[in-house]
């Protein structure tokens, strides 16, 4: 493959006007890297501080010391960096538009009306008890409660812990027990393509396990009106509590490490790990990166389409944006309804100027061929944005031409829930496109590629990637497990942070990332670890022993291929795979739904009984040719039954 064949070069226009120009760009990485104190001194000033920081870095990654602060002498409020000072100049500005899933329903917010409505929100919060310190779970849909209760939570120093609304109850009690959270705030019933989700059904069903009773309460905003239990002493309605508070609330003066957010995320072994985000270099990162790589604008409109039950959500929707004032639009639906269209119709609705969204949707639109956007023009867009997984080249020219009308340069964006902000990334003023590719790193992040020993290989070559040196939006620890922050990120090549992600560089220094190396799946751009799926599965009485791969999906990028080994005696029964796949959804959520289930009398394993999940994820991929040494296979004839009844996809 050669990485030449299509640059798209800077665009004029960008070169001219936007935040960072190719000589801007190259001046301020080398700064970043020569002198990072400096640097991000400098760029902290972009934030209010109650407190001016004096100390800037002082991280470690040193196995046996995993240590990071930023701006540790500062003091400062998020919701206050987001709301308050913003009033004065643009208290009448749009901050959130927020479109519903009926094409019908949409509104737009004022900084002002954010500002009242969430300080209105921290008084209602201070009078369930919650204060500083506190952790509070977050289940809801895409409204603008959501992005109220995130700030309303850092007002008042609370933590907050979002549960995407697609987890099931299981998945909730596990978070709440996880945060240790005294307050669940949710919603009736979310609206997702015209179909209404319990979600407090969902979280009356999480609160009856075993463990769950640190919470107190729960915070119903009412959405839909649909029918719901009613817990009398536990449960408030949002409007009745909130609507009768001051709409003055005093931000608390927090600490710079002090934490502002938990969110979950999987890994490749274990229950999910709530990733620790803390309060100054969090909010900094977050805010230069959207400056920079969307070349934010004053009174541009900005539309990322992830949920704020990611990490996206909270970076791109809620906080990076409003800390840099600017108008962020905020999605309820899907992509897909009323029309495969819906994507185009908002642009035009909204003027949107910017478009963030996922490899998977432009994928799906794909699909539907060349006028599945000939509803709309799309011509206020300006730029393009891509992040959740690779994007192959394919989907990034359909992205540019048909959805960007080639005019639009797409940066495609390189990050995790771990780095709190974008890392690699093209500046769209700055550095020429290659489809596929995330370009280059962001200032101050200092990538590298080793290879399985932890040895730096230098120049094009591919390899592991790790991140050498910190940066401020990292992730500081996984909460209450700090050693399963270090034994994850740090132990598998000291003084490095680990990615998990597979990476080649070509020879001019372009990053392309190429997947996860360890039992992460990617779907849809969600993050799945294989042993959650497993777990999940075993624990149904059929179900002797699952392997759950990953195996090349069109249209989500993976999708999900589970072997499964039946107790003795059960019948490997179509129903009983609809069960399988149902159970598997009610207990993790549907975005963990499988795509295969392949009953495997046996499994391919070493003589000492790990499973062989490299041969497996050939079989799955059709790749039956290839599969490698089997000799240390314990039997080998398990790996000629599964070929022979491969399911069909
Ligand atoms: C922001 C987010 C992180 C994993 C990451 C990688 C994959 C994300 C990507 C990408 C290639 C991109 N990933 N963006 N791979 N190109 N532009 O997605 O966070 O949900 O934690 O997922 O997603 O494999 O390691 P998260």
């Amino acid at each position: 493959m050669s990485d030449q064949q299509n640059v798209y070069p800077v665009r004029d226009d960008f070169a001219a006007n936007a935040w960072a120009d190719k000589a801007k760009y190259e001046a301020m990485y080398q700064q970043s890297m020569d002198d990072p104190e400096g640097f991000w001194a400098e760029q902290a000033k972009r934030l209010d501080w109650i407190k001016a920081p004096t100390k800037i870095k002082n991280t470690s990654f040193a196995r046996d010391n995993v240590d990071i602060r930023w701006f540790e002498d500062g003091l400062l409020n998020v919701s206050a960096n987001c709301l308050d000072r913003h009033l004065e100049k643009r208290g009448d500005q749009t901050a959130i538009i927020w479109e519903g899933d009926n094409p019908d329903d949409s509104k737009h917010i004022t900084y002002r009306e954010l500002y009242a409505r969430t300080n209105q929100l921290a008084n209602a919060l201070k009078e369930l008890g919650i204060g500083k310190g506190d952790t509070v779970t977050l289940y809801m849909p895409m409204i603008p409660e959501a992005a109220m209760a995130m700030l309303a939570c850092s007002r008042i120093g609370a933590v907050h812990s979002v549960v995407f609304g697609g987890f099931s109850p299981d998945a909730v009690a596990q978070r709440v027990i996880g945060a240790d959270s005294k307050l669940v705030i949710t919603a009736d019933e979310s609206v997702r393509g015209g179909k209404h989700v319990p979600l407090k059904e969902n979280v009356d069903a999480a609160l009856t396990r075993d463990g769950t009773d640190v919470c107190k309460n729960v915070l119903v905003v009412k959405r839909t009106g649909g029918e719901i239990d009613w817990k009398e002493g536990r449960d408030v309605w949002f409007d009745e509590l909130v609507d009768k508070q001051s709409s003055e609330c005093e931000p608390e003066a927090m600490g710079a490490e002090d934490p502002l957010f938990i969110l979950y995320t999987s890994g490749s072994t274990g229950a999910p790990k709530g990733l620790k985000h803390t309060t100054g270099g969090y909010l900094t990162y977050a805010a230069m990166t959207h400056q920079y790589v969307f070349d934010y604008q004053e009174g541009e409109i900005y539309w990322c389409t992830a949920d704020v039950g990611w990490v996206t959500g909270h970076s791109y929707i809620v906080y990076g944006p409003l800390a840099n004032g600017a108008t962020t639009l905020m999605f309820e639906g899907v992509p897909s309804y009323p029309t495969h269209g819906r994507m185009g119709d908002i642009v035009d609705k909204h003027n949107v100027n910017i478009l963030y969204t996922a490899p998977t949707a432009v994928r799906a639109l794909m699909a539907h061929g060349e006028n599945v956007m000939d509803s709309s023009k799309r011509d206020s867009l300006r730029l393009l944005g891509s992040v959740g997984e690779p994007i192959n080249p394919e989907a990034w020219e359909w992205f540019y031409r048909v959805i960007g009308n080639e005019k639009c340069p797409i940066v495609d964006t390189w990050w995790q829930t771990e780095t709190g902000g974008i890392m690699i990334a093209p500046l769209p003023g700055a550095t020429p496109l290659k489809p596929g590719s995330a370009t280059v790193p962001f200032f101050g992040v200092k990538p590298a590629l080793v290879d399985n020993e932890g040895k730096q290989l230098e120049g094009a070559t591919e390899g592991n990637l790790v991140i050498l040196d910190a940066w401020p939006g990292q992730a500081r620890s996984i909460w209450g497990d700090h050693e399963r922050f270090v034994q994850t990120y740090f132990s598998t090549y000291d003084g490095m942070y680990f990615t998990g992600d597979g990476c080649r560089r070509d020879e001019d220094g372009y990053y392309w990332i190429t997947g996860r190396v360890d039992d992460v799946l990617n779907v849809s751009g969600h993050r799945m670890g294989t042993a959650e799926i497993e777990s999940s599965l075993v624990a149904h009485s059929a179900v002797a022993e699952a392997a759950v791969v990953g195996f090349p999906h069109d249209i989500k990028g993976q999708g999900i291929y589970i072997y499964v080994t039946l107790n003795d005696g059960i019948d490997p029964t179509d129903e009983l795979k609809k069960e399988l796949t149902q159970w598997v959804r009610k207990d993790i959520g549907p975005i963990a739904s499988p795509d295969v289930i392949q009953w495997a009398p046996g499994l391919p394993k070493t003589r000492s009984g790990k499973i062989m999940r490299r041969i497996l994820r050939k079989i799955a991929a059709n790749e039956c040719d290839g599969l490698g040494d089997t000799s240390t296979l314990a039997d080998p004839s398990v790996v000629d039954e599964l070929i022979e009844h491969r399911a069909n996809q």
